[in-house]
């Protein structure tokens, strides 16, 4: 993320740019991510995505009425992309050992490529209030996020977590968290 926050002399707001990128494994749930954050829609025919895909979202941060622009990478080819936050994206129907296995895998190629700023998007969780939360419990005991996070939990079918989980982070990151 780069910039200072405003021009010199101006009192002019400068735009942010934050990278945001979504890895994780053939059908977790990336692109429906992507699309129901950028364009508002949900397809439920499978197209599985080859290449590195982004989409571009500019906003005004209600707090401290800062524009920024998001771009969310869909990384597959190239994971050498500079993104300042990964998000590993992992299906919310896996027996919660296969959980722990799969961002364990997820964790150790972020630091490979030097993301140092990880969370964690369970997908396709169509549960209750009540149940969210418990499942929520689960598996943040199970995989110990760095920071103490909480995974987010999600569903693009039914829009559910998408839109808070993107201003979770990008608030935190403009506030330097
Ligand atoms: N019921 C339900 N299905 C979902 C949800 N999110 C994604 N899916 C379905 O899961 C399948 C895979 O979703 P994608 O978003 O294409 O997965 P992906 O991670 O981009 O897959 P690759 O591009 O192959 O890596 C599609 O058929 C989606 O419709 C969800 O929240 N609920
Ligand atoms: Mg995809």
């Amino acid at each position: 993320m780069g910039g200072s926050l405003r021009k010199k002399g101006t009192g002019v707001p400068i735009c942010r740019t934050i990278r945001i990128g979504l890895v994780g494994d053939p059908l977790s749930g990336k692109s429906s991510i992507l699309t129901r954050f950028i364009s508002n829609r949900f397809r439920f025919e499978y197209e599985p995505t080859t290449k590195n895909i982004v989409g571009l979202k500019s906003y005004i941060l209600d707090e401290v009425a800062i524009p920024v622009t998001v771009e969310i990478w869909e990384l597959h080819s190239d994971f050498n992309q500079p993104i300042d936050v990964a998000i590993i994206v992992i299906d919310s129907k896996l027996p919660i050992n296969e959980i722990q296995d799969y961002y364990m895998r997820w964790f150790k190629e972020a630091q490979n490529y030097f993301w140092n700023d990880i969370h964690v998007a369970l997908t396709k969780s169509e549960l209750s209030e009540d149940e969210a939360d418990k499942f929520v419990d689960r598996v943040t005991d199970a995989l110990v996020l760095p920071g103490n996070r909480k995974p987010f939990l999600t569903s693009a079918s039914s829009n559910i977590g998408i839109f808070q989980m993107f201003k979770t982070i990008i608030s935190q990151k403009m506030r330097g968290l």
